[in-house]
């Protein structure tokens, strides 16, 4: 997003639709609630776009795959936060930012906390650098509500581990999702209006039920329901 783009100038005080995202470490259901969280809103005839970060066109798709893939050539920590945000700037103009312009909900799989989250908190990378990246590429846009499910790691990489091969994220070691656990949850505490903790840990139906009730909160908020 650019200072000269028109659409970004405007999206932030504009009528525009209501961006959601969902967060959380590896395996917390983010795939499979985000199905229920379309099924729940598409019940009100809110026109959806369901996506995810990385990704999302086919260039942050791209991207996606250097992040995501092991490579002989180890990728630097500097290098892995500007991919993160060379995919967003991607993603933001050509997907999410048109889409809210024409007035749609967007439900992103992951997004900015997840930088904080996994870059700050798991790499240590710094946090202001974070900051400074997040107010260049999306000016004032930030997600409206974010549900973070929240499980503990054991449970998330077990989970995880069922499924097969891991990505490279995925080979990261006990105390990295800790503290990406932490930081998701103290973003959470900092922001308690924009954010919503979600004990994923319990029976899917009762996580549902969760998402259902704060997303009826959201509703109602925006005379929709
Ligand atoms: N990343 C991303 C960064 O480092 N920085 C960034 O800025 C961004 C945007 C890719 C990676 O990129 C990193 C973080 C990630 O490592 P991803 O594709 O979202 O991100 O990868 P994962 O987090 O690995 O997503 P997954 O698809 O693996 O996990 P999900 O979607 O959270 O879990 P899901 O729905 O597939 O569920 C996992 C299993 O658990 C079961 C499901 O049936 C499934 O089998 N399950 C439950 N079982 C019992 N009870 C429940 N309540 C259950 N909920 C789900």
């Amino acid at each position: 997003m650019t200072e000269q783009d028109p659409i970004a100038q405007t999206l932030s005080n504009m009528d525009r639709g209501c961006f959601i995202t969902v967060e959380g470490i590896e395996g917390v259901g983010k795939t499979t609630n985000i199905e229920f969280i379309r099924q729940y809103l598409s019940g009100f005839n809110i026109p959806l776009v369901v996506t995810r970060e990385p990704g999302g066109t086919g260039i942050a798709e791209r991207i996606r795959e250097i992040l995501l893939d092991h490579d002989q050539e180890t990728l630097a920590d500097d290098t892995e936060l500007l991919l993160v945000f060379a995919a967003r700037a991607q993603h933001l103009n050509r997907l999410i930012i048109p889409a809210l312009a024409r007035k749609e909900w967007v439900v992103c799989d992951r997004f900015t906390d997840a930088t904080y989250a996994y870059q700050g908190g798991g790499r240590g990378l710094s946090v202001d650098m974070i900051s400074q990246l997040e107010n260049s590429v999306q000016g004032d846009l930030r997600p409206d509500m974010t549900f973070i499910l929240d499980v503990p790691v054991e449970l998330g990489m077990s989970r995880v581990k069922n499924r097969g091969q891991l990505d490279r994220f995925e080979q990261e070691q006990h105390d990295f999702f800790e503290r990406v656990r932490q930081t998701y949850l103290m973003r959470a505490q900092a922001s308690p209006k924009h954010y919503r903790v979600i004990d994923a840990s319990l029976s899917l139906p009762e996580v549902q039920k969760s998402l259902e009730n704060a997303l009826s909160l959201l509703l109602v908020s925006r005379g929709i329901k």
